[in-house]
């Protein structure tokens, strides 16, 4: 239930992380999630992702219940609102 609603919020924003964040958000949450300790802080999402255009602004985005971190779910969702899934045929780099 809690998937269903966060995954409804984020389709509704699909826009917006495109037009203020820049770039693409893809990634294996364990990567991202340097210290491991399950919950991505925007140090960790920002320094990952410092290639984007404003990966702050994404974050605070894809944080949708605004804890201050992203949990896993909140990642699957945002990845799978933007058709990212868990396959990577646009990233030829990223091995499983
Ligand atoms: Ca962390």
């Amino acid at each position: 239930m809690k998937k269903f609603a966060v995954l409804t919020f984020l389709s509704a924003l699909l826009i917006a992380v495109f037009a203020i964040a820049g770039g693409k958000y893809d990634g294996h949450f364990g990567d991202i999630d340097k210290n491991s300790d399950k919950v991505v802080v925007k140090e960790e999402f920002v320094e990952f992702f410092k290639a984007n255009g404003d990966p702050a602004a994404a974050f605070v985005i894809i944080d949708v219940d605004k804890s201050g971190g992203i949990d896993h779910d909140e990642w699957h969702a945002f990845k799978e609102a933007h058709g990212y899934g868990h396959k990577d045929s646009n990233n030829p780099d990223e091995k499983k």
